[in-house]
């Protein structure tokens, strides 16, 4: 899957170069380079195999000079334009742009007039205050700057969750293949199903395990052997991600899974309470502790259930092993939650078209949701005032509420007039009552004002009758923006005052409301919708990610609005739209 992961770097790396060089021209270039190195991260099969099956025409935004480009990248490990492009700047420049809040008209700039070439040349001219002199910085920009760094600095190592799910199912597949395998599982971050991932953490059991650890570390993506021993394998492959492979006992397999599961704070807690009680516990099994207090009859291993319950806990998802209650919970026997599975989720409820700032058509969107099993779908386009995402103007509405009738017959999905409106900084809508009338959905959003607080700007949003949701209710970005102010208890509140839903936003680098607020607000009555946000029809399917983001909160099915079957939940929108107008 990695091909995919360098690939979609390359074709970054090009678009800011082809900026980089001033080459404004090039406008639709750049923005189909970006265009597909997203379409390319996402993407659930490797680009080799894709060309080889089915050819790269598939993939969305593949023309003749892309597919070219990749083609010779899958060949030759190289683009020979890219090349030459680099070729131009000081090698060091290229990793300044990944940096938040420089692109790179600021990097072109501190390039040219201060000479800065990296980090060191960079940092320099940010604290001896000559940065500050440029023309458009300022202390502001600066501050910036210099949190980007640190910000970067912070996510390098790390992936998103949702960029980790085709890696994890690539290696999965690929082990399981061998026919080595008997159980296999990635624990870990991933099995927590963490915001973002450091390396993933296989465990498994075989009858050959030498053979196995050999087969692993000879994978094809594989551009560095890190440790390759009878039991444990280690590699780097390429797109810099690091894999291990454990593989241990079958009469260990659950106590092995539960300690590289984690959290490392969830395994301390765990063994503390065991001595509390007369046991030990570390990865090959329980223990019971002898008078002298050492280790001694081993009473469990083989499963996970049978490691918590001779502890006299219950076993729970791997998701609610952060150290936040869970451990005194399954102690007390206390009930937990049957949390909410990827199957529940019916509908989608935010998402975007050609009519906004999203890449695929009306039909494109609607038929991947078909093949995808998705009940319904609200298109909501952005409203005009949200210029660089080319908002809908309300004669674009006419014509797309037009089309979306004709596509309607086409389709089994139920396609949603909706609107993600545009938050203004007075806490009013984008939109007046009459056009806001006309949607089924209304998502309102802020996108504007990260340095503020945008509490009672948001609560005004809350007032107004016809807004269904609060879309991303921080505006962060993981790794490259803070989220602005918020006071999330009222919030919450509010929300359930004014019968409003929140979204747990389910794009990958937004992850937003973040799992932490979660047992709060459902602990308050807030209602939640999980919505994938989706700029494009490759992007439907990351209601995996938002459900693992509701798993980690502990919410259930009855927590999630868009886990109604449509009618119920059309008729749920209805009666929400009615008292909220009554009141
Ligand atoms: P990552 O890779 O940074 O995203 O985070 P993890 O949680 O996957 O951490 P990793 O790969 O270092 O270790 C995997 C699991 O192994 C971790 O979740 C818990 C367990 N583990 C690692 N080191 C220790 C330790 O020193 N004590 C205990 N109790 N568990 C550990
Ligand atoms: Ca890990
Ligand atoms: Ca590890
Ligand atoms: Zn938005």
């Amino acid at each position: 899957m990695s091909n995919n992961q360098e690939l979609s770097v390359i074709f970054d790396h090009m678009a800011d170069l082809y900026l980089l060089g001033g080459d404004d021209a090039d406008k639709y270039r750049i923005a189909s380079y970006r265009r597909i190195a997203q379409t390319i991260k996402y993407l659930p099969r490797d680009v080799a195999e894709i060309d080889q099956e089915r050819g790269l025409k598939e993939i969305p935004g593949v023309g003749p000079a892309i597919s070219e480009k990749i083609h010779e990248y899958l060949s030759t490990g190289k683009i020979k334009t890219y090349e030459e492009l680099k070729g131009k700047f000081p090698e060091t420049l290229l990793a300044l742009m990944d940096i938040p809040s420089l692109g790179p008209k600021k990097v072109q700039l501190l390039w040219k007039e201060l000479g800065v070439v990296d980090k060191t040349t960079l940092q320099k001219v940010l604290t001896d205050g000559t940065a500050e002199e440029l023309p458009g910085f300022g202390k502001k920009t600066v501050e910036n700057i210099m949190q980007g760094i640190g910000m970067e600095e912070k996510l390098k190592q790390r992936k998103l969750l949702g960029e980790m799910f085709p890696i994890e199912a690539m290696m999965r597949k690929y082990l399981q293949e061998s026919k080595l395998a008997i159980q296999l599982e990635a624990a870990g971050s991933f099995r927590r199903r963490e915001e973002t991932i450091g390396d993933l953490d296989f465990i498994a059991t075989s009858k050959k395990p030498k053979e196995l650890i050999q087969y692993f570390v000879r994978h094809p993506l594989t551009i560095k052997v890190l440790a390759e021993g009878d039991t444990k394998g280690s590699i780097i492959i390429k797109g810099d991600q690091q894999i291990d492979l454990r593989v241990v006992r079958e009469d260990e397999w659950g106590a092995a899974l539960q300690y590289f599961t984690g959290s490392k704070d969830h395994n301390v807690h765990v063994r503390t309470l065991a001595r509390d009680h007369g046991m030990t516990i570390n990865e090959y099994g329980v223990f019971k502790l002898t008078k002298k207090g050492e280790k001694g009859k081993k009473i469990a291993g083989k499963t996970e259930e049978e490691v918590y319950k001779a502890l006299g806990m219950q076993w729970m998802p791997p998701e609610m092993r952060t150290d936040t209650g869970e451990v005194e919970a399954a102690f007390k026997k206390q009930k937990f939650p049957k949390l909410i599975e990827t199957k529940d989720i019916r509908g989608d409820l935010h998402s975007h078209t050609t009519c906004s700032d999203g890449i695929h058509t009306i039909e494109q969107m609607a038929r991947k949701a078909d093949e995808l099993g998705i009940e319904y779908l609200a298109l909501t386009d952005h409203s005009p005032s949200l210029i660089v995402a080319n908002g809908c103007t309300p004669e674009k509405l006419k014509k797309k509420h037009v089309e979306m009738a004709k596509i309607q017959k086409k389709v089994k999905v139920k396609l949603l007039k909706g609107s993600e409106v545009d938050i203004l900084a007075d806490g009013s809508l984008d939109y007046p009552e009459e056009i806001l009338k006309d949607f089924d959905v209304v998502v309102a959003s802020v996108h504007s004002g990260f340095t503020k607080d945008n509490t009672e700007r948001i609560m005004k949003a809350m007032e107004n009758p016809y807004v269904n949701i609060i879309g991303h209710i921080s505006g962060r970005m993981i790794g490259t923006r803070e989220g602005y102010k918020i006071d999330y208890d009222a919030l919450f509140k509010k929300a359930v005052e004014t019968e409003t839903w929140i979204e747990i936003n389910a794009q990958p680098s937004r992850q937003d409301i973040s799992w932490d607020h979660l047992r709060r607000g459902k602990e308050m009555g807030v209602k939640f919708v999980i919505n994938t946000d989706s700029h494009s029809m490759d992007s439907l399917w990351s209601r995996e990610l938002g459900a693992a983001i509701a798993r980690r909160g502990w919410l259930t099915k009855e927590d999630v609005m868009n886990t109604l079957p449509r009618e119920k939940f059309l008729k749920a929108l209805k009666e929400q739209r009615k008292r909220k107008v009554a009141s």
